[in-house]
């Protein structure tokens, strides 16, 4: 490795994959070009008062027609790898039957560019885009969606398996059941909570069919890997009934996909905590060992700490069957723009619990990062001091978790370009490439310009 290794500072290990990562939705636009049908999120995006400002992701980035341009932005970087997802609509209309051949074109040219760059493609074939059809015919509550989900992994191992080694199922199920079933505020928006858990448990055996599907087309070097949005949570006080609290919270946004994805069950405390709600008969035989079937590593999408105290929380929550026992405390300390508490020794607890508990699965940092109103000054340069300072204190408990045994692989910062936001629409910036969405002008930040320079060393700076 010809690069430099820092003389003083933090030196990550060699081989370490430096990355960033979008998702489709957020960036790609061309929303009905090229026989992509409409996903939940063009149908949600539209409901009066669910996106800040009306905004959609019609539009976006325009990364669809501007492949080049960003895959030079990353090779500027400096980065190995580059993490994004496939819109299932865009590649398989209706998310049933025949690709469109024009969607895989687009992938199997993104592909090749970043090839040709020198970055290894990581392709997430589920990053919240449901194709509206497939929610009309009931969506992740019903268990045809994940038989459906395998499918298209098959089409899309066939598709790009020549060309793409890395694969991630999906990104995040816990938003995608919980924001999109239970509270709402995600699409679908339904408020139901029995279905919530209905669709976190078909995550759980789509995700399985898929590694199967995966495994079954790829040659033997694939690595196919499940992105969480793991929660490091922590009790307010040692007391019994908020250490309680915590584990609810812990069954309900961890040990809902840890427990059958690495253990093959679903948690005991889960499944009474939510008694009241569903008796979990959904659930077949060997679903459960469909959803344990072996993955490569493990990606971590992690932003902020969850403290809880116990006590009760508004419906509809996205905590099915806790609303009456836990109470969500703001932790201490700055902010994001996103109002998230900046507390990178939550990501330090969360990589070493998972080094104790599941040490032998390789982690991959698949999301960090953080929405901050950066600001231009005359001569036309985007400054960002507190995103810096942010990367900067998550890579330092990166580095400190490896140093103390976590066997972490990769960081992928969230995110390469300003991009549309879910509920916040455009009216929140994670890029370190800021987009000016008028002119689709791309500018890199002091971020990037930071970030490529811990590329170049393999390390953090003192
Ligand atoms: C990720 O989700 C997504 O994968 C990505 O698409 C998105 O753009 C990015 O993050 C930024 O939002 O109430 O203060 O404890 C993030 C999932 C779940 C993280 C809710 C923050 C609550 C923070 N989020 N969580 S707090």
């Amino acid at each position: 490795d010809a690069r430099l290794r820092p003389a003083t500072g933090l030196a990550f290990p060699p081989g370490f994959r430096w990355g960033t990562a979008t998702a489709a939705y957020q960036i790609e636009g061309a929303a009905a070009e090229d026989g992509r049908t409409p996903s939940i999120w063009d149908t949600f995006s539209r409901v009066p008062g669910k996106v800040r400002n009306g905004d959609t992701g019609d539009i976006a980035a325009d990364h669809y027609h501007r492949i080049a341009e960003d895959v030079a932005l990353m090779r500027d970087l400096g980065v190995t790898d580059y993490r994004f997802s496939v819109s299932w609509s865009r590649v398989q209309p209706g998310g049933r039957g025949p690709a469109a051949t024009k969607g895989l074109d687009f992938y199997r040219r993104l592909v090749d560019e970043l090839r040709g760059a020198g970055i290894r493609p990581v392709a997430t074939l589920y990053h919240w885009d449901l194709p509206q059809e497939l929610e009309d015919a009931g969506g992740w509550p019903h268990r045809d969606t994940a038989e459906r989900f395998a499918e298209y992994a098959a089409l899309m191992a066939d598709a790009l398996g020549d060309r793409v080694a890395t694969w991630t199922t999906l990104n995040e199920p816990w938003c995608a059941a919980f924001l999109g079933y239970a509270s709402g505020v995600h699409a679908p928006g339904r408020k139901d909570p029995a279905a919530s858990l209905r669709a976190a448990h078909h995550f759980n055996l789509g995700h399985g069919l898929a590694v199967r599907a995966l495994r079954a087309a790829l040659p033997g070097s694939a690595e196919v890997s499940l992105t969480l949005n793991l929660h490091a949570v922590r009790p307010l006080t040692g007391s019994e009934a908020d250490r309680d609290a915590a584990r609810r919270i812990d069954a309900l946004g961890n040990r809902v996909f840890l427990d059958p994805v690495f253990l093959g069950r679903l948690p005991d405390d889960l499944v009474a905590d939510t008694a009241a709600l569903t008796d979990w008969s959904f659930v077949k035989d060997g679903d459960l060992a469909a959803a344990a079937t072996p993955i490569d590593s493990l990606g971590i999408n992690y932003y902020s700490p969850t403290v809880v105290t116990a006590g009760t929380h508004e419906g509809p929550s996205p905590w099915p069957g806790a609303e009456g026992h836990v109470r969500f405390e703001p932790a201490p300390g700055p902010r994001t723009a996103m109002d998230w508490p900046v507390d990178a020794d939550g990501l330090y607890e969360l990589l070493t619990r998972l080094r104790d508990e599941l040490p032998h699965v390789p982690l991959v940092i698949t999301e960090n990062g953080a929405a901050y109103d950066d600001y231009a000054d005359p001569s036309g340069a985007v400054h960002d001091p507190e995103r810096v300072a942010y990367l900067h204190q998550h890579l330092t408990a990166v580095h400190r978790a490896i140093e103390d045994g976590a066997d972490v692989r990769g960081y992928f910062l969230w995110s390469l370009l300003d991009n549309f936001e879910w509920a916040y629409g455009y009216s929140k910036r994670f890029g370190i490439v800021h987009v000016d969405f008028a002119s689709q002008r791309r500018t890199p930040k002091d971020s990037a310009r930071w970030y490529a320079d811990v590329i170049a060393r393999g390390g953090l700076p003192d």
